[in-house]
């Protein structure tokens, strides 16, 4: 009988609420789009401080290699998974109500020295998922393959923006 081989995720997306989904579904995507495996959960730092412990604990072992946390308001989920593994995490600080992300931003940015964060822009999870590839794509070359090819779209795409522009 022909077992079908699960593949080990290599990225971890949490996030502290469902309502961070809509944002971090675009870092899903890209990692969907270049066969990156993730996995991807609500943790939440203060809601379920046992759960995050227990993620952030097991992550290393389970074969992560990036994690991608993304918070809004007093965004501690980030820092705290930093605090309690080696790997490296980044940061999407989620647009908030009352301080539009900026409270997000500088609860993620702004972490004391000992204790890293990467951090992107207030909803950035795109380049969150774009960073976490070129970390794999140091020891993977399908990755960096995918890595490479985006940046060649990207080019392509000003160059066309640039054609159209002469036209007018
Ligand atoms: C944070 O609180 C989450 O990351 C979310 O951005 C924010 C609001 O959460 P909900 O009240 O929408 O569940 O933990």
């Amino acid at each position: 009988m022909e077992t079908k081989r699960k593949i080990k995720p290599l990225v971890g997306i949490i996030m502290g609420s469902d309502s961070d989904l809509k944002v971090m579904n675009q870092a899903s995507e890209f990692l969907e789009k270049g066969h990156v495996p993730y996995e991807m959960e609500i943790v939440s730092a203060h809601r379920t401080p046992e759960l995050m412990f227990k993620y952030a604990k097991t992550a290393k072992k389970r074969g992560l290699e990036v994690i991608i946390a993304g918070a809004g308001g007093s965004a501690h989920l980030p820092g705290m998974i930093a605090s309690l593994t080696t790997l490296p995490v980044i940061g999407v600080p989620i647009v908030s109500h009352n301080l539009k992300g900026m409270d997000s931003l500088l609860s993620i940015v702004q972490m004391p020295n000992g204790i890293p964060v990467a951090c992107v822009a207030i909803n950035g999870s795109i380049n969150a998922a774009i960073l976490a590839c070129q970390i794999l794509a140091l020891s993977s070359e399908s990755i960096a393959h995918y890595v490479s090819g985006f940046r060649k779209n990207l080019y392509h795409s000003v160059i066309k923006k640039r054609e159209r522009l002469k036209k007018k």
